[in-house]
């Protein structure tokens, strides 16, 4: 059974270390490696998930955030994704985005819009790269000093809004969480666009996203993966016959 296990794991769960824990747990027997065949199936398919918590020791690059220390332009980035903060999308160019420590809402370590720029809207852009969709799973809204009611819209990298608010409140309680209905995902093979404004006073944590591959570029060479397939059910078939 490792023969036909061995590199299906290796060819499968490169992005899915979890996974993998669960083909050494599982009991022997044809019936564990039909199990394990199943994980690894699922896991060739899931995505890899990403939270941008804006953590002081990581989002602002080379060194520590301290408050209105600008975010790092590579926060967050992958080989899938490149994250692109633009704290005002009216101006050229890419203005900076400010880390904050405490004082929105209740959360803890936040990016926010520069006070510098004022006029536009705030983005963090998702940006995909050829061949990978992002699907945007949620993320939470602060507000400092007061409530604040402000437009929020989670666009496409073309820019269609797949959701929009021009009066979204938040309070300076208790922060706001954002997330998609269940029957209509914030996905895009184009990425996707967090806009608010304005881009004072309001801050923006716990950003969930998760990438998943495009029709026509599969994550694994699913020829070889099939073969492997067929092989451990062929092997399971002999061994029935066998009991
Ligand atoms: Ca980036
Ligand atoms: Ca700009
Ligand atoms: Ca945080």
């Amino acid at each position: 059974m490792p023969l036909v296990a061995s590199p299906w794991v290796s060819r499968t769960t490169r992005r899915q270390a979890p996974v993998t824990l669960d083909l050494f747990t599982i009991a022997e027997g044809p019936s564990a490696l039909l199990a394990a065949l199943t994980l690894s199936s699922a896991a060739a398919h899931a995505a890899t998930t990403t939270t941008l918590d804006f953590d002081p020791n990581d989002a602002c690059g080379s060194v520590d955030c301290v408050n209105n220390l600008a975010i790092s332009q590579s926060y967050g980035d992958s080989a899938e994704v490149d994250v692109i903060y633009d704290s005002d999308i009216d101006a050229s160019g890419l203005n900076s985005m400010a880390y904050y420590n405490i004082g929105a809402s209740d959360l803890v370590g936040v990016a926010w819009g520069n006070t510098t720029v004022f006029s536009g809207a705030t983005e963090i852009f998702l940006s995909p790269t050829a061949g990978v969709g992002v699907r945007l799973l949620g993320f939470d809204m602060g507000a400092f000093t007061s409530d604040r009611t402000f437009p929020l819209a989670v666009r496409d990298g073309d820019g269609t809004a797949l959701f929009q608010n021009t009066e979204t409140k938040v309070e300076s309680s208790t922060a706001s969480s954002f997330a998609p209905a269940t029957s209509a995902a914030w996905e895009s093979a184009t990425g996707i666009r967090i806009q608010w404004a304005p881009d004072v006073d309001v801050a923006i944590d716990n950003i969930e996203f998760e990438t998943y591959a495009l029709a026509g570029t599969p994550v694994i060479p699913l020829p070889a993966a099939g073969w492997l397939l067929l092989a451990g059910l062929g092997g399971l078939a002999f061994l029935r016959r066998r009991a």
